[in-house]
């Protein structure tokens, strides 16, 4: 599926070599996602890609050497973008959020929403709330993985007692829904916080319980598994990543 895929995070030596001249040809029946390996709002896309088992392509960019092409595409220059082809030609959408919503309207298959508009409505919120982890774990990962950023710890807690109350082994109920996958890709790497020190891990992981069963489920999910990487590439890869001025893609 992948134009081309690096395990290995060795930034240092990232050439253009893969930066092509020419864009992409036009799609003709599938989609294209533009991607940095190991972003996370792109993961979020291709959860619900796959989650949705809709045909697609990954155009896989290197952040730091991005083709001319690609500001033509996006002129924000942000990632990821979905290319959508139409009969009016390719036509093109940008932030994660809208892109996974966008997806799910598209291809009514195994809906991710719920039905009820107000719960709907609260998982929306929940992904905005969610934001605050999103920003404490950058901390976290571009300073010197310190742990307990307030803000990853407020966060995890809000989202504890919204599954104690809801009752449900998944915030989509018996299955993940949209509000699961769209908070997993920073909890996937939260998990690698786990490599620095052990022991304060599993302390902070026992004041989450219903939060900390929920991950267990998670990663055993197929979509899921589809996509993930281990702590220790996570690991690496932000230890690279922080010294190689990468901060605007984490
Ligand atoms: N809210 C956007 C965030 C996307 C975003 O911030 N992308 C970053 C990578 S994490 C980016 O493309 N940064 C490049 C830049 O700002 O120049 C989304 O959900 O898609």
């Amino acid at each position: 599926m992948y134009f081309r895929r690096v395990k290995s995070y060795d930034f240092a030596s990232l050439t253009c070599s893969n930066c092509r001249a020419s864009s992409p040809p036009r799609l003709t029946d599938k989609l294209r996602l533009y991607h940095v390996d190991m972003n996370p709002y792109g993961h979020r896309v291709l959860l619900i890609l796959e989650a949705k088992k809709a045909k697609y392509e990954v155009y896989r960019l290197d952040p730091l050497h991005l083709p001319e092409w690609f500001r033509v595409k996006n002129p924000r220059l942000k990632i990821p973008v979905l290319e959508i082809p139409t009969d009016q030609g390719d036509k093109f959408l940008f932030e994660s959020v809208v892109i996974c919503d966008y997806l799910d309207e598209k291809y009514p298959r195994n809906p991710l929403h719920s039905r009820d508009p107000y719960v709907k409505a609260q998982d929306r919120l929940l992904i905005e709330r969610f934001n605050e982890l999103i920003k404490g774990s950058l901390e976290c990962f571009d300073t010197n993985f310190a742990f307990g950023s307030e803000q990853i710890v407020q966060t995890l807690d809000i989202f504890e007692k919204e599954l104690a109350e809801r009752g449900t082994n998944y915030f989509g109920g018996n299955k993940p829904g949209m509000l699961d996958y769209m908070i997993w890709p920073w909890v996937e790497r939260l998990y690698l916080l786990r490599c620095i020190n052990e022991r304060k891990f599993d302390e902070k992981r026992s004041k989450f319980p219903n939060f900390a069963d929920w991950g267990d489920q998670m990663q055993l999910d197929e979509v899921v598994k589809k996509h993930a990487n281990s702590p220790s590439e996570y690991f690496e890869y932000y230890q690279n990543a922080r010294t190689h001025s990468m901060g605007y893609y984490l």
